[in-house]
């Protein structure tokens, strides 16, 4: 059977599963997974493909168990895995993976540079892919295309296109120039947003706002970094929907992580995001009215004001 690489759906999912394809030097089956979801897409993976490689995707500790045993199964069954990620793990998790696959959990920019620096470092396009992850992941949007691949990254289609693009080297196309024009729109009705918003203040003085993007066209990371400039802000919230809140560091040190932790989430202290568990009559409201928002969400602005 082919190999196998497992990503995160996002831009730096994509750099390093294209960073992966090149090391692997075969055509493996590639699943977009999220971190929450990962016990899930574990337990749906057959025994039997020769490698799997796992990019980009953190174990959360409140599914620990399942991932283990799953990686435990597919590990005893002759896949060779190796596991490439960059977020905050539960030190007792990677001492029990440790012993099951070829495990490299370190702080870095974005999983693409920590693939590119532990196995490719000789490969000058991986370079390239690596330098993109980074942009990406840390929010920089510096280079030109970074906000198109993010937007491409939205649908599977898109994702596997530019996973194939960039695994070729190939950095710029026709339909990258289509997703430039679509960000476009996003920055306009991004601008419109963050001009409307209401600022607030921590009990220690830190500024913050919430921005609510259901419906709209703005893109959630990249008006919270504009509001972030324009408003001079510590962090902001950014509601993406019923069931997801992610908060961005602004313009001063914070750390987010424990808020996100304590509802369900993960990622950086820079970065990271809430999972919520709306009730099914919640869900109901959220589809009716666009701005509804659920117990937990009301809660989480709440806390908000003691980050
Ligand atoms: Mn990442």
């Amino acid at each position: 059977m082919s190999d196998l690489i497992i990503t995160h759906v996002d831009v730096d999912g994509v750099c390093s599963a294209a960073i992966a394809k090149r090391y692997l030097k075969t055509d493996p089956f590639v699943v977009f997974a999220s971190p929450r979801r990962l016990d899930a897409v574990l337990r749906r993976t057959r025994e039997g493909h020769e490698r799997i490689v796992i990019t980009d995707l953190s174990l959360n500790h409140d599914i620990s168990e399942a991932v283990i045993a799953e990686v435990q199964r597919l590990a005893s069954s002759g896949s060779k895995i190796t596991w490439v990620d960059h977020h905050a793990w539960n030190p007792a998790d990677v001492e029990k993976l440790a012993k099951l696959c070829e495990l490299t959990v370190e702080s870095s920019p974005s999983a693409a540079s920590l693939f590119f620096r532990k196995y490719m470092s000789d490969d000058d396009v991986s370079k390239k892919i690596a330098e993109i992850g980074d942009d990406a992941d840390t929010n920089a949007n510096a280079l030109e295309n970074t906000l198109a691949y993010k937007y491409g990254t939205w649908e599977l289609k898109n994702r596997l296109l530019l996973l194939d693009s960039f695994t070729r080297g190939e950095f710029e196309g026709d339909f990258i120039k289509k997703w430039q024009e679509e960000v476009k729109l996003q920055q306009e009705d991004s601008e419109r947003l963050v001009s409307e918003l209401s600022l607030f203040t921590t009990n220690t003085g830190k500024k913050y706002a919430v921005i609510d993007v259901r419906g709209r066209k703005a893109q959630g990371t990249y008006a919270a970094k504009l509001a972030a400039q324009k408003l001079d802000l510590d962090f902001a919230a950014v509601i993406y929907s019923c069931r997801s809140i992610s908060f961005y560091r602004g313009v001063r040190d914070v750390n987010l992580l424990p808020l996100a932790e304590r509802h369900g989430g993960g990622g950086h202290a820079y970065a990271c995001g809430a999972s919520l568990r709306p009730s099914l009559c919640e869900r109901l409201l959220c589809f009716l009215s666009r701005h509804y928002k659920t117990k937990e969400m009301r809660r989480i602005i709440q806390e908000l004001n003691s980050v």
